[in-house]
């Protein structure tokens, strides 16, 4: 996977839209020293000559969660950032299947650890963006030796910068040991998500996620997941999933906005089923592409068209 990230033109910051290079922070930014920011991560997805943003107004509302929680006041309403991220991919020219992140952090001004004295500043940047894990092959992962941030140490469900510190500790050990991604367990010792995904297993036909009891970030894919494999009439549980659950499952796969549907077919070097894409994963994702690239009606509302037709 390619994941360098190609500048655009523009990035949206503070209201206005600056160069590329431009974009910069003082590296005594609170938000660089102590991981007090909020973000998100949208895609866009190119289809039928236009370009649809997947679901922006529940990404935004979860900006807005996040930063409530860590008494953020972002000086823009969400309608405000939706035009701003509308005209940023239209500025930027964009038309290919690309990634939107938006970013609001505690700003330079003040050292110590209470942030609220420190300014909310926000910024956008969109760049064209491929696949995140291989969703073709499927992935090899393992159970991660670091556990997911305990809810009552860091709330897992507010996407808050300093809360990757925790993914990266568990992502650079799966790489270097050889997987392609990282399971982690909660601070119970039960199946919480990935670094950056959350996880489904299939059972005997049965789809099942964690709850957000189990210290998951409530994610965007798996609640569209959740939705569409109810209108294909499947039966999905949120509930508590074991460890040794993911081993002898029949199916297994992440969701998320980088990784989109992504099969896992090993597990601590157990195969997962037969080792290819299963037969419901394959469905979701078949459906999943269907709805992003705007071939579906029946989801027409998850999808903001950029251009006008
Ligand atoms: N869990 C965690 C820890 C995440 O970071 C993400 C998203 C998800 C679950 C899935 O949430 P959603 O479906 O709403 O995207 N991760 C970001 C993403 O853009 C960053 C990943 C590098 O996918």
């Amino acid at each position: 996977m390619n994941l360098a990230i190609q500048a655009t033109k523009f990035i949206w910051m503070n209201g206005r839209f600056i160069e590329w290079d431009e974009a910069k922070v003082h590296v005594l930014t609170h938000a660089l020293n102590y991981g007090t920011g909020v973000f998100e991560g949208i895609r866009g997805y190119a289809g039928d000559g236009n370009l649809y943003v997947f679901r922006l107004h529940d990404h935004l509302n979860r900006l807005m969660r996040s930063a409530k929680t860590y008494f953020m006041e972002i000086p823009y309403k969400v309608e405000d950032l939706e035009k701003a991220i509308l005209e940023l991919l239209r500025r930027n020219e964009l038309r290919v299947t690309c990634y939107i992140r938006p970013l609001a952090y505690r700003s330079y001004g003040f050292i110590g650890l209470d942030p609220s004295r420190s300014e909310v500043h926000v910024a956008i940047a969109a760049f064209p963006f491929g696949k995140y894990l291989d969703p073709t092959k499927g992935v090899s992962c393992c159970i991660s030796s670091w556990r997911r941030i305990a809810i009552d140490a860091l709330p897992p469900d507010a996407k808050a910068c300093g809360n990757y510190v925790n993914s990266a500790l568990a992502k650079m050990e799966a790489l270097k040991n050889g997987y392609d991604e990282a399971i982690f367990l909660d601070s119970h010792g039960y199946v919480c998500e990935g670094t950056g995904e959350n996880i489904f297993i299939v059972r005997d036909g049965i789809i099942a996620t964690p709850p957000l009891s189990a210290g998951i970030l409530e994610g965007i894919t798996r609640d569209s997941v959740i939705k569409i494999a109810g209108d294909m009439g499947l039966k999905v549980e949120e509930r508590i999933i074991t460890r040794n659950e993911l081993y002898v499952c029949d199916e297994a796969f992440f969701t998320g906005t980088a990784a989109e549907i992504t099969p896992i077919v090993k597990i601590d070097g157990r195969i997962v089923g037969d080792g290819s894409i299963g037969p419901i994963t394959r469905r979701l994702q078949e459906a999943f592409f269907s709805i992003v690239e705007g071939r579906n009606d029946r989801y027409k509302h998850w999808l903001t068209a950029v251009y006008s037709p």
